[in-house]
């Protein structure tokens, strides 16, 4: 019998690819071409599965396009490339990351709150300019982050993490909103207050987004809900992009109706919006929250989980749907 094919779309750590080979016929991607939707549809016309970034839109059109498709496993915890009720209609199952990255995740949300609040990167870029000739009393003070209320808006397991993260490490006050409340128990636990919207926007120190990209959120902080902010507040984002209007955040960076911001995902990225790039209290970081080479691999491990599971006629380890009428029938 032959072995399942399968598209990597984006380049991938050999070691997965070596074991992907041993389950699939493997078209991979390792010269990292950014594929249009009409190239990606045209190679996947002939696949059982695939494996895919958050870049690759998967939508109606293209399962139509191709019979044969039966999983795509994302890379990633996030699926707002997934058109999830094409994919469920469609028969295809959908899969993501989610848990392996949380720490890793929760880790840098942390560290660009710091960097953002301490202007690491402003002051960085002073010295390496040559600037630095005296110090002053004065010079790159910027936000408590001990001690100060740490507002969460979504608070599904990374913004759990970085609760923990703020309470135990930095005694910071947490405060949260979230579609749903925690169980008491887990509030508890991450030392974790729920509030309004409003009541976040307004006491909020730090704002940390780590809420999911879907229509309702977005642009969830549009420019009314930045005003609502502190002038001397901190707005982190580390979901997506388009849940911050950028525009207005660039405006209001500019006329410091808030004190900074740190970003590491943008609206249209990888462009990013040009009145960002023109303020100084603005930190910005390339969509690497993930990015550590052990939880990149952990990521990836988990993606060919799912593929060689489901194919193999196994449950997945990790579904974002259930399609009534599987185009794979399992055992
Ligand atoms: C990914 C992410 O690296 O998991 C997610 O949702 O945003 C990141 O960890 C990125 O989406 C890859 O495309």
């Amino acid at each position: 019998m032959s072995k399942p094919r399968i598209l990597i779309a984006r380049k991938i750590f050999p070691e997965v690819i070596e074991r992907l080979s041993q389950h699939f016929d493997v078209e991979a991607n390792q010269d990292d071409m950014l594929w249009s939707d009409a190239e990606l549809t045209e190679r996947l016309k002939d696949k059982d599965g695939a494996l895919t970034t958050g870049t690759q839109p998967i939508g109606a059109e293209l399962l139509a396009a191709c019979p044969r498709l039966k999983i795509v496993a994302n890379m990633t915890v996030g699926y707002n490339n997934f058109d999830v009720a094409a994919m469920t209609a469609a028969g295809v199952l959908g899969t993501n990351t989610p848990d392996v990255l949380t720490e890793t995740t929760a880790d840098f949300g942390f560290a660009l709150l710091m960097a953002t609040a301490r202007r690491v990167t402003e002051s960085e870029h002073y010295l390496r300019a040559g600037k630095w000739t005296r110090w002053s009393y004065d010079m790159f003070a910027g936000t408590e982050v001990h001690g100060s209320t740490l507002g969460i808006l979504g608070m599904g397991r990374i913004g759990q993490a970085i609760a923990r993260r703020g309470a135990h490490g930095f005694g910071m006050n947490v405060i949260y909103h979230n579609r749903s409340r925690l169980a008491p128990a887990l509030e508890a636990e991450c030392k974790a207050r729920y509030v309004s919207k409003d009541e976040l926007l307004a006491n909020a120190d730090h704002l940390v987004l780590v809420l999911p990209y879907t229509p309702e959120s977005h642009h969830a902080m549009g420019a009314a809900e930045i005003a609502r902010m502190k002038p001397t507040a901190t707005l982190i984002n580390i979901a997506r992009g388009g849940i911050v209007d950028d525009a207005a955040l660039a405006q209001a960076l500019k006329d410091r109706t808030i004190a900074a911001a740190g970003l590491d995902v943008f609206e249209g990225e990888p462009a990013v919006n040009p009145w960002l790039l023109q303020v100084p209290n603005v930190v910005l970081t390339p969509h690497i929250a993930s990015a550590t080479v052990k939880t990149r691999l952990k990521m990836s491990d988990l993606a060919a989980d799912n593929l060689i599971a489901y194919l193999a006629g196994r449950a997945p380890l990790t579904p974002v749907n259930e399609p009534a009428h599987p185009r794979l029938s399992r055992n």
